[in-house]
């Protein structure tokens, strides 16, 4: 990665923060890129059908789409259209760029410049030694891959990553291709994501996703607390739903180290009211927690809670529900009842006041709903701070009702799908026979690994092949270092993807480079055209179809590839050919290997798609354990930063998408022309001799020894004290591989103990 971009003369130029979002600029920036990329025409083609009914869905993140009614011509955002003209780009990398460039050559730049060439065209290998991508027919490619696996001792050592781009077609198949091999390795990015969410939900209320709806945050929550999450950024049309919410009255808090612009003034681009008007202010308050100081929050919460019902017994609990639906409550209770206020204040940073005055507004709304993403995913205790926000849902009934309940916001566009069509490496029992029952086939039992697990398995030398459906896995994974080397131990590495990235580059002692159709692509198969499948953050499962012309005549579809795959390997044993040619095929088996999926092919092509079952929230129905919502109890905790070193959380910019950077500015936060920034509390500069625009490298401290990420630009910000952020993927060289949340075994890219030192 580009370690001298700091250093150079023109490196980023620093403004204040924005206090307000979108609004003429929001507009102006996505149509200058939109252009630039894709010219007028295929910019007006692209846009104007993007999640459109007869459209394709948008390819950034997973926020849900208004009901058909309410949907309007420009239904998307700057992000959205960024991500677009990303994949509709007309720029090229086709084999005369790789004759060109060498791997090594290539290597060498940035991440930027990789996927700013366009995108992949035809099919490319790397044999062993050579220097060069060089193109290899489909027949060839898919047969090298094929005749690999076949080779393999143990199914085991193959490994499937996934990135949450994947429809649930692509994905069902790509599963099913894992298992009739004989391997659960499937990790995914949701390891490094929502993983956390996942379990915590999972124990305490029976489903590993959110259970609330688009109509509950616009139309009934009287309280959103936004926790650990930058929606102006990451989930933009979220502030169209807060500001529908804000104007009937309800209440929105953030929680957040940073003021993210998204908590000021929201200019809707698609109002005049919001285009010329002051703008709707979105969040009523701010608590300024510390990094990692949620748990401690909430568990504060949670007591300020128990004291108000003790002191008005009847009051403030919901009983009924809690007798009814729950158990765990009484040793929750009696944990909270001996926790120290003081210890409360120091780990989250904010005061018994401030703490107890958000109580007060939690007993002052009928439906409180707690939407959160990253900010508290990616920490050690991060499970057993999710537990405690069901906790806090809980003890009012917050859950299965109207404008109630838990809502992580997922992060890749069908991440969420992916999951419920069988990507991950712990399926349950339920899922497998299902599977077997479908296909005649005894798919495998022992757990596969998951993305650290998969890392370590390739540092010992245990994976030949490590296939990746879409993803960016060593820019994204933790310990950029480690991971880069790792790689090198597999034999073949494959990635079928639609542009070149790092990944590409850091392979496998032979390599493959599979180009495949972008969401905004037609996909004919069979001569008929297709179409695919996605499952939002809330549960809704659509249909997405591409509009333009593919960008090569020799991409295929990842499901034409999986398949392909499959029939080189298996034959027609399950029928690979005729779910390649027809997706429809999929869907039948979906609907019967899928809970929720019945009559899918109808229900998917009615305008909008249709909503999966979620007992909690349909009928508070909890499908743990013990057949109840379960408290939990979750003793506060909080990452110990040894004196003179600061908590370093890694946060997206403006303008990237993950790993993707679309260019070098992250204009909410007054950031101009360069990533290697590390934003720092003012007087903890101050404290170590600083000031801003220094320039320093940033040195992680582990038990394994220091990891340094050189050159960063300091920037005074209003994070609390003892607080750092720098952006992803640059500072993944300092989170350490074996640093992970508990249970969930997700990178801690949140809590990074890191000191400062002036680059010498
Ligand atoms: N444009 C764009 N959209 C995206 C993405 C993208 O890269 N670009 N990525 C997609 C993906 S895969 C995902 S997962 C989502 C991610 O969406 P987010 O989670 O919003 O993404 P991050 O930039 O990681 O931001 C984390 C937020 O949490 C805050 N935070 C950090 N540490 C803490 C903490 O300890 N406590 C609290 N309370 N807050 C904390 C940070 O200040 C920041 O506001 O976005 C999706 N959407
Ligand atoms: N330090 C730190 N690390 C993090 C995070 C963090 O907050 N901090 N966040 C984590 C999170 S939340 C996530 S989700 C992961 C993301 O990890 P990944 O999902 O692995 O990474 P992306 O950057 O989303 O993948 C980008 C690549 O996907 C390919 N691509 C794009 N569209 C398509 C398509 O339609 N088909 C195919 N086959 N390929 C396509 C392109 O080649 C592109 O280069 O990163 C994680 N890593
Ligand atoms: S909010 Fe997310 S899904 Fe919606 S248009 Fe913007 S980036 Fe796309
Ligand atoms: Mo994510």
């Amino acid at each position: 990665m580009d370690m001298t971009e700091s250093a150079r003369p023109d490196g980023p130029q620093i403004r204040p923060p924005k206090k307000t979002t979108v609004g003429l600029p929001g507009i102006a920036h996505s149509v200058r890129y939109a252009l630039e990329e894709m010219g007028p025409r295929r910019s007006l083609q692209t846009l104007l059908t993007m999640n459109h009914v007869k459209g394709f869905d948008c390819p950034s993140c997973a926020w849900p789409d208004p009901d058909p009614e309410h949907r309007r011509a420009a239904e998307f955002c700057e992000n959205g259209a960024k991500a677009v003209a990303w994949e509709a780009t007309r720029k090229r990398v086709d084999a005369a760029f790789f004759a060109v460039h060498s791997v090594a050559e290539l290597r060498a730049q940035e991440d930027h410049w990789l996927e700013h060439h366009g995108r992949l065209t035809e099919p490319m290998h790397l044999a062993p030694g050579a220097t060069h991508y060089k193109p290899i027919s489909w027949d060839d490619a898919i047969a090298l891959v094929a005749d690999r696996l076949r080779g393999l001792d143990d199914p085991n050592r193959a490994v499937f990553y996934t990135s949450g781009r994947a429809s649930n077609e692509a994905a069902f198949v790509y599963q099913l291709l894992a298992r009739r091999l004989g391997t659960n390795n499937l990790p995914d990015c949701s390891n490094m994501c929502h993983e956390s969410s996942g379990a915590a939900l999972t124990e305490t209320i029976g489903i590993g996703k959110g259970v609330v709806t688009l109509a509950d945050i616009e139309d009934h929550a009287e309280l959103i607390v936004i926790v650990g999450q930058n929606p102006g950024t990451n989930h933009p049309r979220m502030l169209t739903a807060l500001e529908k919410a804000k104007r009937r009255g309800a209440r929105v808090v953030a929680v957040n180290p940073l003021p993210e612009a998204a908590f000021g003034r929201f200019r809707n681009p698609q109002t005049p009211r919001g285009l010329l008007g002051p703008g709707t202010v979105l969040a009523d308050s701010y608590l300024p927690v510390r990094v990692n100081g949620d748990l401690a929050f909430f568990a504060g919460v949670n007591k300020a809670l128990l004291a108000r019902e003790d002191a008005a017994p009847g009051t403030v609990l919901d009983r009924d529900f809690i007798e009814k639906y729950c158990d765990g409550f009484d040793a929750a209770a009696d944990a909270w009842r001996v926790l120290e206020w003081p210890a409360i204040e120091t780990m989250s940073g904010l005061s018994r006041t401030q703490i107890e005055d958000f109580a007060a507004h939690v007993v002052a709304a009928g439906s409180v709903i707690v939407c959160w993403a990253m900010g508290l995913t990616q920490h050690r205790n991060a499970v057993a701070t999710i537990r405690e926000i069901v906790n806090f849902l809980l003890l009012r009934g917050n859950v299965g009702r109207p404008g109630a309940g838990p809502s992580p916001i997922r992060g890749h566009s069908n991440v969420q799908g992916d999951r419920t069509m069988g990507i991950w490496e712990k399926m349950p029992d339920t899922f497998l026979d299902a599977l077997r029952e479908e296909f005649g086939f005894d798919p495998p039992r022992e757990h596969g690994g998951d993305t650290v697990e998969a890392i370590r398995a390739m540092r010992k030398g245990k994976v030949d092949v490590f296939f990746a459906l879409g993803g960016n896995f060593v820019a994204a994974t933790p310990d950029t270092e480690a991971t880069e080397a790792a790689m090198a131990h597999c034999a073949l590495t494959v990635h079928v993807a639609t542009k070149l990235n790092r990944s590409h580059l850091c392979h496998g002692a032979e390599a493959l480079l599979l180009p495949c159709l972008g969401r905004t692509e037609r996909d004919v198969q069979g001569g008929r055209e297709q179409f695919v499948t996605v499952e939002d953050s809330m549960s809704m499962v659509h249909a997405s179809r591409g509009t333009l012309l593919p960008g090569s005549d020799k991409l295929r579809s990842e499901i034409a590839i999986v398949t392909g795959l499959g029939h080189a390997l298996f034959g027609d044993d399950v029928g690979w050919r005729e779910m390649g040619s027809d997706y429809r095929v999929i869907r039948k088996h979906i609907e019967h290997v899928v809970p929720g999926f019945h009559a899918f092919e109808q229900r998917v092509s009615q305008p909008g798609g249709f909503m999966l079952p979620r007992g909690p929230h349909d009928s508070r129905t909890f499908k743990t354990a013990t057949g109840k919502a379960r408290f939990t109890v979750n003793p506060p905790s909080a990452v110990e930063v040894p004196p003179g070193h600061l908590l370093l959380q890694t946060v997206r910019s403006h303008d990237q998408f993950n790993t993707t950077v679309y260019g070098l500015d992250d204009r909410y936060r007054g950031i101009k022309g360069g990533r290697r920034v590390v934003f720092v509390n003012p007087d903890d500069l101050r404290e170590r001799g600083l000031g801003d625009g220094d320039i320093v490298d940033v040195v992680g401290i582990a038990p394994d020894g220091e990891r340094r990420a050189k050159a960063f630009r300091a920037v005074e910000y209003p994070t609390p004290r003892g607080c750092a952020a720098a952006y992803f993927p640059e500072a993944n060289v300092l989170v350490p591989l074996d640093s992970v949340a508990e249970i969930s075994n997700t990178p801690t890219s949140k809590s990074i103990v890191i000191r400062l030192e002036r680059a010498g």
